[in-house]
């Protein structure tokens, strides 16, 4: 026994396994919030304990190999997991480490996202090279010693364990990534979703809307509604047979719209078109993971993306009904523009799927003036502009939807594109060079303003502007951002400033007709039946978001940047738990935290919560009814 231990204590396993058991308490302390160091080891130890235990009893020499590959693998990963939460503010699941080379944003702000602090991640290889050299011969693991029986013990402790967590949380929904490998551990959870999508692709959903178990009317009535046809609303058909031109501005938040910093107005061209136009002030961004191509996909559809997977990873082949499909029933040509390379966010399976005519992605507009992932907006914009005059002539009316980019996370615009001139205090800060970037798009969109009235297309369409998803967020705010924006918007800059994008609608000649603004609450999902309804289009399917210019009453789902659960109502935001936080509520008009009972059963809120699942739940069997 004694011979055991002291050959134990001169081990590389031991080494190793102790070194990988710390790294995971502090990788479960920061990442998770969760400061008990038994859930490591029952939760993670259990499980990697199975690898470490099959690697000692099978591998003969070159163990050392086994434990550094080990070992720096689990410091790789977890620093990814550590720079992906700072950004999104949950952690990746497998799938989405798979999908990292795909998500610009964090790509972009990496080293941004980066703390000194990350590189004790690597501390122990470091210490441990450090021993290697000098202590090598004392070192080495003792070959004649018999530790068979006790990695055997090691080995079925670690499968049980394993076991047990999988049985215990495989039914489980998973509301939140982080929340749930804190109370079900990292690798375990990894497990449940791969269960769980696997359960998914072997479910074929004969979805209930098919044999009308599911219908508009029900829809609307979870949001407290009666369902009105379209052609019975006020505004039906006002823009009929108009060209319909889409902007999906990168990273557009609806805090900078109308406002000046140090006497200019940061978005000068979208203020003035504020004038003639119709603003959606009360409204938020509903993406999961895939960020711009989710945006995409929610205004060319109005079905709820799937969360924590990019719905343009899941669509290849699908025939999914859309905008682009609906408007071309009625005639129109359908085209999608965008600066960055088609493949990128799978948008070459994606755009099919949705229907477009055709696309124009980096093989058009080219490397010119290129800024972080494309061709800066000015040329972008003017280059689509050109585009569009031509099928116009080609073939009459047409739809286009246009996404920027320039405006994208750091922000750090080259010099000749910095309008602003910023007080001292915003020099070199996430909120200056953001609302530099939001100043930079919005000249170029004044410009091809200017020019759609030049060429006489501007008459003839319905104008759209929106915001794909906040830029200004996760660990990117520093504190003096979050000071500066306090000062700046005379509010906290909480969840709810975040998530509110502007939606901007303009019909010229229409504008004594439509309102000037519109303050019921709404989200990307309304975009598209919003945008349908003037254009006099009635959806010949089903659609779950709905007429903002119509309906008074609102129901919004949100997941993935805040837990599966949390939605909108028209008075409050609720924000359900994650790993980080009880859930908490936020009255939407004052933008304050308000106590509530949202726990007791004679609450709206449990009862809010169920339709507001029961609603995704219909779009996601919607959306696979489809494949
Ligand atoms: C990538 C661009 C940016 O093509 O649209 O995407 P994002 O990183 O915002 O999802
Ligand atoms: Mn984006």
């Amino acid at each position: 026994m004694k011979e055991f231990g002291k050959k134990l204590l001169r081990s590389s396993f031991l080494y190793f396994t102790l070194m990988i058991t710390l790294k995971i308490i502090l990788v479960r302390s920061i990442l998770l919030t969760d400061h008990n160091p038994l859930h490591s080891l029952w939760f993670e130890m259990s499980f990697l304990i199975i690898f470490i235990a099959a690697a000692e009893l099978i591998i003969k020499k070159g163990k050392i190999i086994f434990y550094i590959a080990l070992d720096l693998i689990l410091s790789l990963l977890f620093m990814s997991m550590l720079v992906y939460e700072r950004y999104f503010g949950t952690i990746p699941t497998y799938y989405d480490l798979s999908q990292l080379n795909q998500v610009g944003s964090v790509n972009e702000s990496a080293m941004m996202l980066l703390k000194p602090m990350d590189v004790l991640l690597f501390a122990d290889l470091l210490l441990f090279i450090v021993i290697w050299l000098f202590a090598r011969k004392k070192w080495s693991y003792p070959a004649r010693f018999n530790f068979k029986p006790f990695m055997f013990a090691l080995l079925g402790v670690g499968l049980v364990i394993s076991f047990i967590n999988f049985q215990m949380s495989k039914n489980d929904m998973i509301y939140d990534n982080a929340l749930f490998a804190k109370e079900n551990g990292f690798f375990n959870a990894q497990f449940v979703q791969y269960f769980h999508d696997e359960e998914e692709k072997n479910t074929i959903y004969a979805f209930e809307g098919k044999n009308q178990n599911v219908t508009q009317e029900k829809i609307e009535d979870l949001k407290g509604n009666e369902f009105v046809p379209m052609k019975d609303h006020q505004f039906f058909g006002a823009a009929k047979d108009r060209n319909l031109i889409i902007l999906q501005v990168e990273s557009l938040q609806d805090f900078v719209i109308g406002k000046s910093i140090n006497g200019q107005e940061i978005t000068p061209n979208i203020n003035k078109w504020l004038k003639d136009s119709t603003y959606f002030g009360n409204v938020y961004q509903q993406i999961g993971s895939g960020n711009t191509s989710d945006a995409e996909f929610l205004m060319n559809t109005s079905i709820y993306p799937l969360g924590n997977k990019a719905i343009s990873e899941e669509i290849e082949g699908m025939k999914v009904p859309s905008l682009p499909r609906m408007l071309k029933d009625k005639g129109y040509y359908t085209v999608t523009m965008h600066a960055d390379d088609i493949e990128y966010w799978n948008r070459d399976a994606l755009y099919p799927a949705l229907g477009f005519n055709d696309h124009y992605s980096k093989d058009y507009y080219g490397e010119k003036d290129t800024v972080g992932f494309g061709q800066s907006d000015e040329l972008f914009l003017n280059h689509s502009l050109e585009a569009l005059e031509d099928l116009n002539q080609k073939h009459g009316k047409f739809y286009s939807h246009v996404i920027t980019l320039t405006s994208h996370t750091p922000f750090k615009m080259p010099e000749d594109k910095r309008g602003l001139t910023l007080p001292d205090k915003y020099q070199g800060t996430l909120t200056g060079n953001y609302m530099q970037a939001a100043h930079y798009t919005d000249m170029a969109i004044g410009k091809f303003f200017e020019q759609l009235k030049e060429d006489g297309l501007w008459d003839k369409s319905v104008i759209a502007l929106y915001g794909d998803h906040s830029g200004v967020h996760g660990k990117l705010l520093e504190d003096v951002d979050k000071k500066l924006l306090k000062e700046f918007t005379g509010q906290r800059y909480s969840f709810l400033s975040r998530f509110n994008i502007p939606f901007i609608v303009g019909a010229p000649g229409l504008e004594q007709k439509l309102p000037k603004q519109v303050d019921t609450l709404g989200g990307q999902i309304d975009m598209m039946p919003t945008l349908l309804n003037l254009l006099g289009v009635e959806p010949d399917t089903i659609y779950f978001g709905h007429d903002l210019m119509h309906y008074k009453s609102n129901l919004l789902g949100m997941r993935y940047y805040v837990a599966t659960s949390s939605f909108f109502n028209d008075n409050l935001f609720y924000v359900a738990k994650n790993s980080r936080f009880d859930a908490r509520i936020v009255d939407i008009e004052k933008n304050k935290r308000v106590e509530s009972s949202f726990d007791d059963p004679n609450d709206a809120f449990p009862k809010e919560k169920e339709k507001v699942l029961k609603i995704m739940n219909w779009s996601d069997q919607y959306f696979d009814s489809f494949r």
